[in-house]
């Protein structure tokens, strides 16, 4: 009987299991796929930061901000509508040589917040 039980438990818990990785398949979180600059690289002075995501995202509720050695800098980030999976921010002014951080937010079109950041280097 206990065995049996057991036997019934494992395989609700492996129903459960699929159930849950094939729901994370198909909820398709936005994740940060690559970027240009790469994380951890050092480039001359950059135009944009691209920001290339899985999935398409919100224009509304995604962006970028852009931070050198920590302070913030003005900068604006737009999603490129074709595809709507790429964010490109564009810096006020001219980087100059430094730490850049871009710490970026997005919400995938089935609604889900993921978040990270991008740091590099201009030489
Ligand atoms: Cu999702």
């Amino acid at each position: 009987m206990t065995y049996v039980l057991s036997l019934r438990r494992i395989a609700a818990l492996t129903a459960f299991a699929v159930l849950l990785s094939s729901a994370g398949v198909a909820a398709g979180h936005a994740h940060l796929i690559s970027s240009d600059p790469a994380t951890g690289a050092t480039v001359a002075a950059p135009k944009a930061v691209t920001l290339n995501f899985s999935e398409k995202l919100e224009k509304k509720f995604s962006g970028a901000d852009l931070t050198k050695d920590g302070a913030p800098l003005s900068s604006h980030s737009e999603l490129e509508p074709k595809g709507g999976k790429t964010l490109v921010v564009s810096p006020g002014a001219p980087l100059s040589a430094g730490a850049y951080t871009v710490s970026w937010h997005a919400v995938s079109v089935d609604g889900h917040r993921t978040k990270g950041e991008v740091a590099f280097t201009v030489r």
